[in-house]
């Protein structure tokens, strides 16, 4: 498993109203889509950057691991995601080398994409995503 770039990057913010305004105001980044993905809990905004995209991540509920995040942390760079030809291909590599796994299989994340998580503790403290 080779990732072929960094697919996003997500970054935790208390609102995608208030923070978008640096992205498109100051960075002059298009906001293409906001879309909400009800079984993370989270409301999330793109932008296109080159063959990458950022990923603004707004809790939606109390519980979300994010409102967690923005308790410990504060608002910041929350994970890195890179795509994969294959995400349950990937996963199962991975796994076999020691990194443990979030997810088993792929899921369904945002903006179409089937995704796996790997734990920050395996991953040198990054919380990493795999995407296809
Ligand atoms: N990056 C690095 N470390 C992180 C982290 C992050 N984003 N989130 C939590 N951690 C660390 C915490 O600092 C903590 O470390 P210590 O044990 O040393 O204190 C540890 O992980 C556990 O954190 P927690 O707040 O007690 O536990 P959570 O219940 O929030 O679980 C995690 C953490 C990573 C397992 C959980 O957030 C998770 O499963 N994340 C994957 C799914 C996700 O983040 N979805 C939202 C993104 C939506 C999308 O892009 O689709």
């Amino acid at each position: 498993m080779k990732p072929s770039r960094i697919e996003h990057i997500g970054i935790a913010v208390k609102s995608i109203d208030e923070s978008r305004k640096y992205y498109e105001n100051v960075l002059g980044l298009e906001l293409y889509k906001i879309e909400e993905v009800a079984d993370q809990k989270v409301k999330t905004a793109f932008f296109k950057i080159g063959e990458t995209k950022i990923e603004l991540l707004e809790p939606t509920s109390e519980d979300s691991t994010i409102a967690k995040f923005l308790e410990k942390k504060g608002p910041g760079i929350h994970h890195i995601a890179y795509a994969v030809d294959n995400v349950n291909d990937a996963l199962a590599e991975v796994e076999s080398k020691g990194v443990q796994l979030l997810d088993k299989q792929g899921r369904k994340g945002a903006d179409g994409l089937t995704i796996g998580f790997l734990h920050p503790k395996s991953t040198e403290g990054v919380l990493s995503e795999l995407c296809q």
